[in-house]
């Protein structure tokens, strides 16, 4: 293969790859669901960790909630790859059919907890327990909104 041939397929690959639907990312449909609920279970420990300090529950850790809500917000844009076409029911989820027949405000669902979690990291940063107390209120809204609409019973 020369440079020129090379170059081409290189690109072709690239253009393909960037163009693949999310589903494609995964070797298989239950890798997608596996994904989807790890990345959600995984933020599930870290807010309820930041839940008990806001509840009063545990003492407030500054720099454990800081903690919490990094990954939080490192792995918030992560689950809804994981929800693309044919993963509705290759392995068993809670999710609800209208994930896939209603995109639009799944996806809508999705984006308001992503602009959440950035907040709510900010408030970890603040130090501030009351600021912590209200970004985790908003956030935890966001949480059940979805689940409400999206999550079985
Ligand atoms: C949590 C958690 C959720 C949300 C949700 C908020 O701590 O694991 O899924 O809060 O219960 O209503």
């Amino acid at each position: 293969m020369n440079f020129k041939t090379f170059a081409l397929a290189l690109a072709a690959t690239a253009a393909t790859t960037l163009a693949l639907p999310a589903a494609a990312q995964f070797a298989k449909p239950e890798d997608a669901i596996k994904y989807r609920q790890s990345s959600l279970f995984v933020m599930g420990q870290h807010f309820g960790r930041i839940g008990a300090m806001a509840n009063g529950k545990v003492p407030f850790d500054a720099k454990a909630a800081q903690a919490d809500a990094e990954v939080i917000a490192a792995l918030s844009s992560l689950p809804w790859t994981g929800f693309g076409p044919g993963t509705d029911k290759a392995a068993p989820t809670k999710a609800r059919p209208e994930v896939w027949t209603d995109q639009a405000k799944f996806q809508d669902h999705a984006q308001k907890f992503q602009a959440e979690a950035p907040k709510l990291l900010a408030a970890a940063q603040s130090g501030n327990l009351d600021q912590l107390k209200a970004a985790f209120g908003s956030a935890a809204n966001s949480c059940k909104a979805c689940h409400d609409n999206f999550r079985a019973r």
